[in-house]
Order: structure tokens, then sequence, then C-alpha cells
């Protein structure tokens, strides 16, 4: 019997040196999820559990050969979109998705400022994220306080962000709930208004929560869920690697862990670890 190729999802966001948000929570939420993860880096941030130091943006023509090389051999089934950085790297990412089959899904998490207070998107970036890349997107998953920014309007409750958010064009608002005064995900399709109920964990590490949920909803994509259902699954993949947390991690915000990293496939004793093949290539 032939076996159900895997799903591939493709992540176009930043590195995080410190283990715990962007594209290294990103692959570890894929292979949590049963998808193949890939990536196409458009920023490398000096980073740990308190502070971001650096950032280097990845040259244009280097995220738009990254992504060419992903799609051009082995394909996408679903692309997840997290830090962008700047203006030039929104107009690669949107050059780079027009080779893109009009039925691949796109999440984009609009990162804008770090777990520890960074900026990660420059102010004069977000025009173009709004008005270019917004209304290309078939979900977009922005927390609290990105929804306020991305809609222009600090007093509206998180179901009237997700309406004004999606007026801007994209196919599905998920407005996360982790800063909410009720723990849960407001989804907004075309159609419905579903409020996502859901656990908080203060104590928690939720360092990357934000990525790895964006991320678990595009496994769910391409793994033929609904966008229902797999806004669904984020929410409790991300609320599971909160509560899972690496609290000892670093001295400031420990990142989260779908992957149940403890407990690895080949975690438990290092001698009995999986045997050698009986004839090792020499
Ligand atoms: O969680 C947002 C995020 C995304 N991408 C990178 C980050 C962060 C937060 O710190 O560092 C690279």
């Amino acid at each position: 019997m032939a076996t159900r190729r895997i799903p591939r999802v493709l992540s176009i966001a930043g590195s995080d040196s410190g283990g715990g948000a962007g594209i290294q929570a990103d692959l570890k939420a894929f292979a949590a999820c049963g998808v193949h993860g890939m990536t196409a880096v458009t920023a490398i941030t000096a980073q740990n559990t308190v502070a971001v130091t650096a950032v280097h943006h990845v040259p244009p023509e280097i995220i738009e050969a990254q992504v060419s090389a992903v799609l051009t051999d082995i394909g996408v089934d679903a692309v997840k979109i997290g830090m962008l950085g700047t203006a030039a790297t929104i107009e690669a990412v949107i050059r780079a998705l027009t080779g893109l089959s009009s039925d691949v899904p796109v999440v984009l998490d609009p990162v804008m400022v770090s777990e520890s207070g960074s900026v990660l998107l420059e102010p004069s970036a977000r025009t173009a994220l709004i008005e270019q890349l917004l209304p290309l997107v078939t979900v977009v998953t922005p927390n609290l306080a990105e929804a306020r920014e991305i809609a222009g309007n600090d007093s509206l409750g998180a179901q009237d962000l997700a309406r004004a958010i999606h007026a801007l064009g994209p196919a599905v608002v998920v407005v996360t709930g982790g800063h909410r005064n009720v723990p849960a995900d407001v989804y907004l399709d075309g159609s419905q208004l579903v409020e996502l109920p859901g656990e908080r964990y203060p104590d928690g590490a939720a360092h990357g929560s934000g990525c790895t949920h964006s991320s678990a909803l595009a496994a769910g994509l391409a793994r033929g869920a609904s966008p229902l259902d797999a806004a669904r699954f984020a929410r409790g993949v991300s609320a599971e690697a909160v509560r899972n947390g690496l609290r000892d991690i670093g001295s400031g915000a420990g990142p989260v862990d779908a992957l149940d990293i403890r407990r690895g496939r080949f975690a438990a004793d290092i001698r009995s670890g999986p045997e050698p093949p009986a004839n090792p290539v020499k």
C-alpha cells in the first residue's frame, strides 16, 4: 500500500538565536503537528529570553531564492509567515509568493514586537503589511496588541477588531486570546464569528506561543482541516505548549515546548537509543 505523502509547510520568518520563537519555534511546532517543515529566513535576531540585542535583515534576493528553492523542487501544502521586519522584505515575500498556487493557504502572524519588547517590524513597514500583504493571505493571527495596531483603533473589543481587520481583505481573522480578559480566541470568516475558549496558564512559559499558534494553524490547513478546525487545533496546541513551557531555560521568558522535549523520541537514556545498523556503511 502506498503511504500518504507527508504534508509540507514553509515558514517565512525570523531566526531567534535563543530557540524560543521564530523559525525555531515553527520547526518544533511543525514536527509536533506531523508535517515536514521548511524555512525561508527573513531576519537573524541575536536574542535570548530577556532581550533582542541585534537584528540582521536578510537581503531580499536571498529571501526570494529560499522560497523559490523550496517551491521548485519540494512544493508546499501551506505557508506560514512570521517576522518580516522591513518593507523591502514584505515586497520580496509578495514577489516570492506570486509563484504559489492560489489553493495553497497562507497564514500570516503579523509579528510586530518581541516577547521582551523589542520592535521587530519597522514602523515604516506597517503600511506595506496592512495594504499589500494582508489582502493576499488566507488567515491572519494577530494578538490583541497587533489587532489594535492593524485596525488603527485602541478602543474596540476583540470581536470588533476581528471585523475591522476582516474588512482589510484576509479570508479569515483569528485574534488570539492570550492577552484578552477572557482566555478565548476570536475566529471570523466571511460567514461566522466563533469564540474559541481555552485555558490560560500564567505559570507556563510563553516565549514563542504566537509563532507556535500560527505554525500549528498552517499545519492543520496543510493536513486538510477547515480554517475553523485548524484554528481550534492551533488554540489547543499553543496552550499545551505554554503549559508545558521550559521555565528553567534562561532567566527571562522561557520558551514554549510543543514537542514535549523532555520526553523526546530518543531522550530517555543514551545507552538505550536506537541500535546502529547491523552492517554500518564504511
Ligand atoms: O513571537 C514573535 C517573534 C517572531 N519572530 C521572532 C521573534 C519573535 C519574538 O520574540 O524573535 C524572530
